[in-house]
């Protein structure tokens, strides 16, 4: 036995050591591909191809959602963005109300959501994913754990589902999300549906498979068909003054009113509504209320800030306002 293990040993340290091009990349392989060599070596050659890119680390450490909701908000709402929301709407709008009836989301939120995350796909991301998930996941420990796992799930892709990916080229953003909703790779293997049934799910070319992947996420994660998402709040004098709530709606709308913030007068919301409250910086020393209700969570499952949520909400109701403006004869 004691023989055994010292053979074992020997072995071992007589192995040569290859250098890895990647801080932890053997033993990711390792995790994947178990005792199967062949998907090792297809591994470490998709790997040894992937550079470690120091812009990707910088674009991760300034953020969007780090302004206030006054300087966001803009970046979004613009007069460009609403037009052309409200063209593309109007393009996909036979798809997008068979969407509605599907999966119980309004189309303006799914086009708004590409809007935000693309311009309507027109900048869906010039890295390459596989340099963005490799940097992210064995090059930055913030967030290791989480774009480790994303690397893992994208090596993972074209092996699980009707997804025909070039893994060492395919592009997508600093942080390896791809396609018009910018999914990343576990987003990818549950939410995105092959909806034209060509059999294969393209984020990139096929608005239906695109879009409908865009809803499909939204309904998978709880949205509530027909239900608010935000409304507007006054703070009556003497409102009380409370710290972040979160984001969950756990309060019914009664104990928002019953803390001094006033929905509008003539909202059709329920008493019992579940609710959460917001306060958003709408100018410099200026805060502006909301109601946030089920579906403004959902929306933060797609990104977890508040501001994002918000601007998706108005760009939304902005992009379907001008497009039934347009479509009017
Ligand atoms: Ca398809």
């Amino acid at each position: 036995m004691r023989r055994l293990t010292a053979l074992a040993l020997a072995l071992v340290l007589a192995a040569p050591v290859a250098a890895e091009k990647h801080p932890g990349m053997e033993a990711l392989i390792a995790e994947i591909a178990g005792s199967d060599q062949a998907r090792a070596a297809e591994l470490r050659a998709l790997l040894n191809g992937a550079e470690k890119r120091q812009g990707i680390i910088d674009a991760m450490t300034r953020p969007a959602e780090a302004k206030p909701w006054h300087a966001y908000r803009p970046i979004f709402l613009t007069e460009d963005r609403i037009n052309q929301g409200a063209d593309f709407y109007n393009k996909h709008r036979v798809l997008l109300e068979r969407f509605e009836t599907r999966y119980g989301v309004p189309g303006e939120y799914v086009v708004s959501i590409v809007g935000v995350e693309t311009f309507y796909g027109r900048i869906m991301g010039s890295w390459k994913v596989i340099d963005a998930l490799t940097t992210l996941g064995l090059y930055y420990p913030p967030r290791q754990p989480y774009f480790r796992g994303e690397l893992k799930q994208f090596l993972e892709l074209p092996r699980q589902r009707q997804v025909t990916l070039d893994l060492a080229s395919v592009k997508g953003s600093y942080a390896g999300a791809m396609g018009l909703g910018q999914f990343m790779p576990t987003s990818y293997l549950k939410w995105a549906v092959d909806e034209d049934a060509n059999g294969r799910i393209d984020l990139w070319e096929s608005p239906e498979d695109a879009l409908a992947s865009v809803a499909n996420y939204l309904k998978e994660h709880g949205w509530v068909a027909g239900g608010p998402v935000t409304a507007p709040l006054t703070a009556t004098p003497g409102a009380r003054r409370l710290r972040d709530t979160g984001l969950d709606p756990v309060f019914p709308l009664s104990q928002l009113v019953e803390w001094g913030y006033q929905p509008p007068a003539g909202a059709t919301l329920s008493p019992e509504q579940a609710a959460n409250l917001l306060a958003l910086e709408d100018a410099p020393e200026h805060l502006a209320y909301h109601a946030i209700f089920a579906n403004f969570r959902v929306i933060t499952r797609y990104n977890r800030s508040p501001l994002y949520a918000m601007a998706v909400h108005e760009l939304a109701q902005a992009i379907k306002a001008r497009a039934e403006g347009r479509s009017a004869p």
